[in-house]
């Protein structure tokens, strides 16, 4: 009853109108779809999202050998499952099949598990747990190459609200920022077009400096209003600037040592009351990310490019202490046995796990059950277009099956 009986692969568009793959695992009495999204800001330590020789041919060589030696297997045996798509891959980057094919299978079967023992999907991951939702952290600004070169050179300005009461509030508070920073652009940026990047983030070439006081600008007007308390976070993608020996501002026309550009981030902490602070370094920079963690305490320091999702490059950052968060990305590592790993080896060494979109989304919301099934404090996921507002919706769901028990995490 719960064995594979079929599995489909498609091929599908993320939101970016790039080729991706949706997968559909079938049992008798249970089915589970699910889809691979995109990076384009991508650690060298993450496997492939698209497989080398192509998604067709991929997907035709997965269906002769892969799909007859999953046929006949509980959907519940996750970890078999798993080694068996990671064996026949065959390679340390998975780049035969991509996370395209063997992510999407992973979750789709974990999610064809689910309905066959008649679980929430978070529920079947963790179950019987006291599951708190995460805050989410919206992308208000956005530049670096999800901009194309069109907007601020670091990647992301992010917002969370550190007293909303339930999902809706938090999510909405978010949505208030958004709108806020549009006015704001529209009247202080006269080259301000509307224009949105990737992820539906404002775009605009402004100095970064003048970005960051109108956001706080637009924090002071949103406590006044609302009383909501916002939290301010970047996303610097910094091995985005890196061009292996200094980071390269090419808007601002400026380029920063090692050295500098800790004194760069240090001075924006400080001055514009930063709490949340992602890939500040290039991937490879696990000293200047402890000392910046060292140096500012109370800062939730992220690694993201830094991790790659990895339990064996977090298991090292964890002994030098290089950061109190790491980004989740399941397709940084491409299956369901992999990435529960690595939040867990984070969870028991004290380190918070965000779980996090790819710049190219999909339909699936699989991460907001991902990310209430381990009560991680935040999930970044966009702020608003449908690729992301469909992971928000999803936690607006979440926390009504909960009722009474639904709750938003602390940080
Ligand atoms: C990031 C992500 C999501 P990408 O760097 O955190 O915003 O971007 O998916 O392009 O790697
Ligand atoms: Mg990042």
């Amino acid at each position: 009853m719960s064995s594979i009986e079929d599995i489909r692969l498609r091929v599908i568009f993320d939101s970016r109108g790039d080729k991706t793959v949706e997968a559909e695992v079938i049992t008798k009495s249970s089915r589970g779809v699910a889809s691979c999204p995109a990076g384009a800001s991508k650690s060298i330590y993450e496997v492939e999202t698209i497989p080398k020789e192509g998604l067709n041919s991929a997907i035709t060589d997965f269906n002769k050998k892969v799909k007859p030696k999953l046929l006949g297997i509980d959907v519940r045996n996750q970890e078999e499952i798993d080694s068996i798509l990671i064996q026949l891959d065959g390679t340390e980057r998975l780049e035969k099949y991509g996370a395209a094919i063997i992510l999407s299978v992973s979750i789709a079967v974990l999610k064809a598990a689910a309905m066959y023992e008649k679980k929430a999907i978070f529920e079947y991951i963790k179950p019987f747990t006291d599951y708190s939702l995460p805050r989410p952290l919206g992308n208000i600004i956005g530049g670096g190459k999800h901009a194309r070169g069109r907007s601020i050179d670091i990647q992301e300005i992010l917002v969370f609200c550190e007293n909303a009461s339930s999902i809706e509030e938090a999510i909405e508070a978010n949505i208030k920022m958004h709108r806020k920073l549009f006015k704001l652009l529209s009247i202080n940026d006269p080259n301000f077009a509307g224009g949105k990047n990737d992820e539906g983030a404002l775009v605009t070439r402004m100095p970064l400096k003048k970005v960051l006081s109108l956001v706080k600008q637009a924090k002071q007007e949103l406590e006044k209003e609302d009383g909501k308390k916002m939290i301010i976070g970047l996303d610097v993608a910094a091995s985005s600037l890196w061009n292996g020996s200094k980071y390269e501002y090419s808007v601002e026309n400026k380029t920063l040592t090692e050295s500098e550009q800790m004194e760069f981030i240090s001075r924006i902490i400080e001055d514009f009351d930063i709490y949340y602070v992602e890939d500040p370094f290039h991937e490879d920079a696990f000293n200047s990310f402890s000392e910046l963690q060292e140096k500012y305490k109370d800062v939730l320091v992220v690694g993201d490019d830094l991790f790659a999702s990895n339990e064996e490059r977090l298991r090292k950052g964890i002994i030098n202490k290089v950061a109190k968060g790491i980004i989740i990305k399941p397709n940084q590592v491409g299956t369901i046995t992999r990435i529960t790993r690595t939040i867990k080896t984070a969870l028991d060494n004290g380190i918070k796990p965000i779980v996090s979109h790819r710049s190219g989304e999909t339909e699936d919301n699989f991460i907001a059950h991902l990310a209430t099934a381990y009560s991680a404090p935040l999930i970044k996921t966009g702020t608003i277009g449908g690729e992301r507002v469909v992971k928000l919706n999803e936690l607006i769901r979440i926390a009504e099956y909960l009722g009474p028990r639904a709750k938003l995490g602390k940080l």
